[in-house]
């Protein structure tokens, strides 16, 4: 069975909600961060960067980054419908994970939710919230461009929307305001039987947008 390694709260909800759509049985662990739980050997054996998101699927090989889980899960279970099949869409996908992964969360509400990881001056650290809060606000309003009024950000369902997912329930938690059509995606996602099992699995609370 495939094992799935995540943090309640993090972005890993994005994937267990990926797994969840799939159907696929998996087994998980879930490591408190704050805690340096994921920090132990036998974490750093199964993936070395120590960071979740990782699977190890079937065969014991190991998958990490979130891009590259989600697009396997969606290749290998096509019955889920997690990707469109047109290669000019599948890139539209990658493209709008790549810059939600690569630019919102890293670049944005990264600074806003471990400021200290990066220095322990209260004013920097002030100065990397304002920056991070910035970014954040760019990313949704570029992710609020290509939404526009469909109801996922492909039209259907797709593995960006898990992405997307994770990061409106951040903003939610720290208070960051959302466009309206964000806002409405995010309590759309929270129909989805999947992600409330997803939910569930990872003993989170997720509130509903205003
Ligand atoms: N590029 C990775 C980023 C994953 C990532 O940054 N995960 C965070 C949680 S949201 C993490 O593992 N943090 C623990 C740490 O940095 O020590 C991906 O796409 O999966």
């Amino acid at each position: 069975m495939m094992h799935f390694y995540s943090s309640p709260g993090s972005c890993g909800i994005g994937m267990r909600i990926l797994l969840e759509e799939t159907g696929a049985p998996f087994e998980a662990t879930l490591f408190n961060l704050a805690a340096k739980e994921h920090l132990n050997d036998a974490y750093r054996a199964v993936n070395p960067k120590t960071k979740v998101p990782a699977l190890v699927r079937e065969d014991g090989s190991v998958l990490t980054e979130f891009q590259a889980i989600a697009f396997w899960l969606a290749d290998t279970h096509p019955e889920a419908r997690l990707l469109p099949t047109d290669a000019e869409a599948r890139l539209r996908v990658m493209e709008v994970l790549d810059y939600m992964v690569g630019s919102v969360h890293m670049r944005g509400f990264t600074f806003v939710i471990v400021p200290g990881k990066f220095t322990q001056n209260p004013d920097f650290q002030a100065e990397l919230v304002a920056h991070g809060t910035a970014q954040i606000a760019t990313g949704f309003g570029n992710l609020s461009e290509m939404l526009g009024d469909k109801a996922y950000l492909m039209g259907d369902f797709s593995i960006a929307d898990a992405a997307m997912f994770y990061m409106t329930r951040w903003a939610l938690l720290k208070g960051i305001d959302m466009p309206a059509n964000i806002a409405a995606h995010h309590n759309r996602m929270l129909e989805r039987p999947a992600v409330q099992r997803a939910i569930a699995g990872e003993g989170i609370e997720v509130g509903r947008a205003a």
